[in-house]
């Protein structure tokens, strides 16, 4: 394969590798809406994905797909271990969400972090061309800007944070946080999905890593080279989504939803990665308290809670489980009626045009996270209502927040606050909620993943084509 003039570093490739009892293996597509958003201009420049192939001990070859090359990394079981579940998602997960579950310190999982970072590196060393862009992505990699420049000074490098950049007072914590800045200030630009982020960024550099300012508040020097920083929110593929949700399938299914829910006055709809951060117990604790209060009746409303499977080896991420099932559980025990559920719980994934349905069929959607670095889900709702109809309570906690401000936003921290916000959304008269819902469509639908794609690449000095 040649070498490649734009190169995207992620912890995962945008293909799944799946092992068969038999041993056979095959790839599957696991389309995100980054692979969606970079594909067209990763074409048009040779362009390469270097990732994890999503199993352990996997040696797999490079290969092509649609003229795209891939280059898998392989990660052992112990360092999937170390490097993924421990430091990447028990140590930096929560330190970097307000640390909303206490982080945990091993120095055994920073060494596995530092190794793995180091074999990425190297693999993308050996398939940049001269001169090439290379674009790493999010938490788990943050030290490889760092040390892909000591391998590769011609490189042009950029970084961006999927995740929220915490507050200075908790990102000292870090036993390691000199080395992580050092790492992130290897690129040439450093993006986060806001201006806090940003802030944060910009003070930590000069008090951990000696960095200088510049009179330009998103400019840093450090190591004889000039830094850029910048917020991009990221966004959606929203005239996809948009389409997906005038199409007569999902309108069908859309109504059938509501019928099989017993037709139900409102639908209340919670879509979320089963985490902590996403803040589902609040959401349930608001809606358990109305039921209770009697402002709502289960033949009024019904709340649909999708929580897709997540990180099920980390010790949180069980314990979180059990609570909100429990949850769940106490709430149908005392409202639930015989085929009337007052929530219903799916713990699973479900295809996408599903989901684009449910999002058609739900009145409200609570979007409650406690700290989110953008929130998708928020400006899916938003994207899959062309009808304006529906109504979005969202958390200033989450990224989205800045953008989406029509919504009901909402402190989770309050759930007298959250629980006002979510009665006011179940009665809020029908021209408010279209007013709301036109403006919100107008920010996602004008703001897009090709948008934040290209906005990131042009800062870092790289023409796209459209
Ligand atoms: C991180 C940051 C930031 C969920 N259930 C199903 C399903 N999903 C899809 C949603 C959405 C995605 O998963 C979740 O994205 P979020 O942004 O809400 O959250 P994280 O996974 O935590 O993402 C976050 C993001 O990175 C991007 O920078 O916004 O702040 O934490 O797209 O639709 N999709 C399908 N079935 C499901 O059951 N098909």
């Amino acid at each position: 394969m040649t070498a490649a003039d734009l190169v995207v570093v992620a912890n995962r490739l945008p293909v799944d590798l799946e092992r068969h009892p038999d041993g056979s293996t095959t790839w599957r597509r696991s389309p995100g809406g980054l692979v969606t958003a970079l594909e067209p201009t990763l074409r048009a420049r040779e362009g390469a994905w270097v990732g994890w192939p999503g199993v352990p001990d996997a040696e797999v070859e490079p290969f092509a797909e649609d003229g795209l090359s891939l280059f898998p990394v392989t990660l052992t079981a112990q360092e999937v271990t170390d490097y993924y579940e421990g430091f990447s998602n028990g140590t930096l997960w929560p330190l970097y969400h307000d640390v909303v579950a206490p982080p945990q310190f091993h120095r055994h999982w920073w060494r596995a972090y530092t190794a793995v970072n180091q074999r990425f590196a190297e693999e993308v060393a050996k398939v940049a061309a001269q001169g090439a862009t290379v674009w790493v992505q999010d938490y788990q990699l943050q030290l490889v800007p760092g040390k892909l420049r000591e391998l590769r000074p011609d490189l042009r490098i950029g970084f961006f944070l999927h995740i929220p950049f915490p507050p200075v007072e908790l990102f000292r914590q870090l036993p390691w946080r000199t080395r992580i800045m050092e790492g992130l200030l290897g690129a040439d630009l450093v993006g986060f999905h806001t201006d806090g982020g940003v802030r944060n960024f910009h003070w930590l550099a000069q008090e951990l890593a000696g960095a200088s300012p510049d009179r330009d508040p998103e400019v840093l020097h450090h190591g004889g080279r000039r830094i850029r920083l910048g917020a991009f929110p990221i966004s959606i593929d929203s005239h996809r989504l948009d389409e997906l949700a005038r199409t007569p399938e999902v309108e069908k299914r859309a109504a059938e939803i509501r019928t099989e829910l017993g037709s139900p006055e409102k639908i209340v709809l919670g879509v979320d990665r089963l985490d902590y951060t996403k803040g589902i117990d609040v959401r349930l604790r608001a809606f358990h308290e109305l039921l209770e209060e009697e402002r709502v009746s289960v033949d009024d409303a019904v709340m649909i809670q999708l929580a897709t499977p997540s990180r099920e080896r980390v010790e949180h991420y069980q314990q979180m489980r059990a609570d909100i099932e429990q949850a769940v559980g106490r709430i149908n025990g005392e409202f639930a009626r015989v085929g009337h559920p007052a929530v219903h719980y799916l713990h699973r994934s479900l295809p996408r045009e599903e989901l684009a349905a449910f999002f058609l069929a739900a009145d409200v959607m609570l979007v409650t996270p406690l700290r989110d670095g953008m929130n998708l889900v928020a400006k899916e709702y938003v994207a899959c209502r062309p009808d304006d109809g529906g109504c979005l309570v969202l958390s200033e906690f989450a990224g989205a927040a800045i953008e989406l401000t029509s919504a009901l936003l909402v402190n989770p921290h309050d759930t007298d606050g959250v629980k006002e916000a979510l009665y006011a959304a179940l009665t809020m008269n029908a021209e408010e909620g279209r007013k709301r819902m036109r403006t919100l469509r107008r920010q996602v639908l004008d703001h897009d993943v090709d948008r934040w794609a290209t906005g990131f690449l042009e800062a870092l000095g790289i023409r796209v084509e459209q």
